[in-house]
């Protein structure tokens, strides 16, 4: 009976430890595939200033169940997620021009300083054609926030942009998603340099609604490569 319980032991600390081992790599959080901004010609900067141009195009669907790829394999399929990835690569010294298509509704952040414009190149953030210094509280469904690793030494960027949710009532079409808000802003970059970014309203689960998607590269955090 010793031996038997000895056994049991060791294979149920073998199962603690695998489990955990699965769980600190999903913790982790695995890399998706990086996805580039495009060269697009050059633009001006509202200061007169002539700069290399590239754009990139994002989508922020609300449950990776339906979502249309990718995500099918994520940790819970209830989990809104940004899309086609969200390890982000965009050139130094460039504007940069985000088309969002949102198709989740609002989740207000706690705080209005979460639903103000910083850092783009104009101030402002453009939702089906209409430009916003800061959007209403309650029309926020997730925000695109980049910043600095807190330890770096590389050059500063700070990037925040609340996107604007599809209105409560709006009506799933036949894909099983209402219209889309299209959202775009444009950002200068500078040197090259790597940062994080986040979604920074509470759209997650757990403890206050921060968990769950909130800190999972794939869903509403990644990375932000300046090169
Ligand atoms: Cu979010």
């Amino acid at each position: 009976m010793k031996r038997f319980l000895a056994a049991l032991i060791a294979v149920a600390a073998g199962v603690v430890f695998v489990g955990g081992a699965a769980w600190y790599a999903s913790a982790a959080g695995a890399e998706p595939p990086v996805l580039v901004a495009t060269a697009d010609g050059t633009k001006s900067t509202p200061d007169g200033r002539t700069l290399p141009h590239s754009k990139m195009e994002l989508a922020v669907y609300p449950q990776a169940a339906t979502g249309p790829q990718g995500q099918a394999d994520g940790p819970d399929q209830n989990w809104p997620f940004y899309s086609p990835s969200s390890t982000l690569q965009v050139p130094a010294n460039s504007l940069v021009t985000v088309r969002l298509k949102m198709y989740d509704g609002s989740t207000p952040p706690y705080n209005p300083f979460l639903a103000k414009v910083i850092g783009t190149v104009d101030g402002k953030v453009r939702v089906d054609g209409k430009e916003h210094k800061e959007l209403k509280v309650a029309n926020v469904a997730h925000s695109f926030v980049v910043r600095q690793f807190p330890e770096a030494n590389q050059p500063e960027f700070f990037l925040q942009v609340p996107l604007h949710g599809v209105p409560a009532k709006a009506k799933n079409l036949a894909n099983g998603y209402p219209a889309p808000v299209e959202i775009e802003f444009t950002f200068e970059t500078g040197d090259p340099g790597s940062y994080i970014w986040n979604c920074e309203v509470p759209c997650g689960d757990r403890y206050q609604w921060f968990g769950g998607p909130m800190s999972e590269r794939g869903f509403m955090a990644g990375t932000f490569e300046v090169v």
